[in-house]
Formats: structure tokens, C-alpha cells, sequence
């Protein structure tokens, strides 16, 4: 904390930006950073990092620290999974402290859901079979919240961590925690039930009308940046030869982020090129029934940057 401090007198008029400093957040958080332009210099004690080319200093914390840095402005911006921010302003909430914040933009990393589960062998027809069990979650609050819109009670178990083993330790009839590829339920013996929550990581800031005017301009710029960067990494360049009335045939399976260029092709009147930027991914489904049309030399390329 006493280095934290030192970086914030030193740098009052610089932006300060809190991500995970190990984690499942931390690669993503560098990569957005660092596809937006902003070259980190880590520093020695690696618990800040600070922009070269921006006015902008990096804390590396905890992630559970991120809402509070927030909401006590300690930092100006944040990227946090919204699981830990949700789940962290119902508890200041239930303690009088104030929540306040400002999503910015929800992020295309740190996707899970939280989710119940039980054994494989339990008979499972509906929330009423989880009445008064002991369930094990990191999640009290949030999983309260989705318990009591259900009129179902429960009894909470709360665990920090390795909350999948709380059921074959027989610490807990079921459990309650995050899942993403759905392995580690697999490897347990467990299966989902109920969805509570879904999550993915999110750029929060202070209550932006807040902040002075330089800094509030600052961070429109970078999030201008990140929204730019994200669309891009949904977006593909296509290419393609196909003819003149297959040409609706092929923007309807297309979908575009905008109307698509047409050029003659050199030596035949019959066929043109047709180049879009397309607002979705393009998986090889596509391109096999842009293949059926009758197109020819199909290409997609990644976009490296993107403004609108
Ligand atoms: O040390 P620090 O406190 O900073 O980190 P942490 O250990 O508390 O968090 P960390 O790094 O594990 O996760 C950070 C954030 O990543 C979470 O708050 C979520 O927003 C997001 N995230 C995305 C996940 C997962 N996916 C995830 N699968 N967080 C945890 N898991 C765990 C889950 O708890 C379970 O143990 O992965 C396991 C399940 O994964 P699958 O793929 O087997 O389903
Ligand atoms: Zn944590």
C-alpha cells in the first residue's frame, strides 16, 4: 500500500488504471493495453507499471481490490470481472457503504457464468430441489439474490477457493461457483443446473462526472481505442470473385458492418470483386456456402485496428 500511495502523489495528474496482477485477467488486460498503443514500463516492484506514450500509471493488484480502489478513488479506471464487482456491491450495499462506478464498456475476455451444481446422480426437476441444502460459493450475495427471487432458502457455505471440492469433501450438498469450459464440473463428478449470474471482464471508471475535465478526456480517448480494438477482433476483411446476380444471394449471408465495395473484374463482364468488412467472425460454414454460390477466391483477413 505504501508504494501504491507514493504512485499516486507522484502522478496525481495522470490517469490510474487497476488490473489483475496474476490471474485469469492479467494476459487479456496487457494485450488490450497494449493493442490500443499504450507501451507499459513495468517497474521493479512490479506492483505498478506506468504508460510511456500516455498519461496513464498501472497498478497490479488483486482483483477482489479493484472495485474498492474504485469506489474509494484510489484509481480512476479498472478492468474487473463483473462476477467481483456485482458481487462486491451487494455486500458494501448490505453494509451502508456507497457503490458507485461507471461501466464503460463490457470486455470480450474473462467469460464464465456462475452457475449451480449438483452430483451426477442427483434427480434434479427444478430449483425447489435445491430447498435448505448447503451450498458451497465464493458468491453468497449474488447467489442469495437469485435464491430469493425464487422463493427458494438455502444455506450458505462460504469458501474462498476450490469450492468444486466442497461436495465430495461432504462439506456441501451442492455448489455454486464459476464454470467456463465446464472441465473442472466433469472432473468433480458435477453437473449444471441453474445459471446465476453471467460474467465477463468490464472496464469500470469512478462515477465519470466526477473526474476533471483532462482526465475525462483522456479516458474518452482510450476507450474509443478499446471499443476499436474489439470490434476489430469481431471483425473480418472478405474477399471475393462471384457473379453479378449472386450478388444478393451473397450479402445476405454476409453480415456487414457496412455496404460492400464492388469492382469490375479485368477481361469479365459476367463476374465482379467483392471486398466488406464483416461484423462477425467467419467460420468455415460460411465460406462452404459462399463456395455453393458460385464464389471463387474467398479470402478473410484479420483487421489489426478499427475506427468508425
Ligand atoms: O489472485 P486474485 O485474487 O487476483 O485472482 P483469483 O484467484 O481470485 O481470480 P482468477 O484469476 O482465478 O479469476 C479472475 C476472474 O477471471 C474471475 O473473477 C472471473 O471474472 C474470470 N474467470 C473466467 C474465471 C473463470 N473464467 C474460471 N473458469 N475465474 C475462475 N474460473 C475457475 C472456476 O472458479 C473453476 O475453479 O475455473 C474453474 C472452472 O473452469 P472450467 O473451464 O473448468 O469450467
Ligand atoms: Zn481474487
Amino acid at each position: 500500500m505504501l508504494i501504491i500511495n507514493k504512485v499516486i502523489k507522484l502522478n496525481k495528474n495522470r490517469v490510474r488504471l487497476a488490473i489483475q496482477k496474476s490471474g485469469r485477467l492479467s494476459y487479456d488486460s496487457h494485450e488490450l493495453l497494449k493493442s490500443c498503443g499504450v507501451k507499459i514500463n513495468l517497474q521493479k516492484s512490479s506492483l505498478f507499471a506506468f504508460a510511456e506514450n500516455m498519461p496513464l500509471d498501472i497498478l497490479l493488484v488483486r482483483d477482489d481490490d479493484i472495485p474498492g480502489l474504485i469506489m474509494d478513488g484510489v484509481v480512476e479506471l479498472g478492468i474487473i470481472g463483473s462476477n467481483v464487482l456485482k458481487e462486491q456491491s451487494l455486500t458494501r450495499l448490505l453494509v451502508k457503504e456507497s457503490v458507485s462506478y461507471t461501466l464503460l464498456h463490457k470486455l470480450d475476455f474473462g467469460v464464465c457464468r456462475l452457475s449451480v451444481s449438483v452430483p451426477l446422480e442427483m434427480k434434479y426437476s427444478g430449483i425447489s430441489c435445491l430447498q435448505n441444502l448447503r451450498i458451497a460459493t465464493s458468491y453468497p450475495n449474488l447467489l442469495k439474490r437469485y435464491f430469493d427471487k425464487q422463493n427458494v432458502s438455502f444455506k450458505p457455505f462460504i469458501l474462498n477457493g476450490s469450492v468444486e471440492v466442497a461436495y465430495n469433501s461432504g462439506l456441501a450438498d451442492v455448489i455454486c461457483d464459476l464454470v467456463s469450459t465446464g472441465a473442472t464440473l466433469d472432473a468433480n463428478g458435477l453437473r449444471e443446473v441453474e445459471t446465476v449470474y453471467h460474467s465477463c471482464a468490464c472496464l469500470i471508471s469512478q462515477k465519470i462526472k466526477s473526474l476533471v475535465p483532462e482526465k475525462k478526456i483522456f479516458i474518452k480517448k482510450l476507450l474509443n481505442r478499446i471499443k476499436g480494438v474489439i470490434k476489430a477482433r469481431e471483425s473480418k476483411y472478405i474477399m471475393l470473385h462471384i457473379e453479378k446476380n449472386k450478388l444478393n444471394a451473397v450479402t445476405n449471408l454476409l453480415q456487414g458492418a457496412e455496404r460492400p465495395t464492388i469492382l469490375e473484374l479485368f477481361g469479365n463482364k459476367n463476374k465482379v470483386a467483392l471486398h466488406m468488412v464483416s461484423s462477425e467472425n467467419i467460420f468455415w460454414e460460411t465460406m462452404e456456402q459462399l463456395k455453393l454460390l458460385g464464389a471463387s477466391s474467398i479470402l478473410v483477413l484479420p483487421i489489426e485496428k478499427m475506427m468508425e
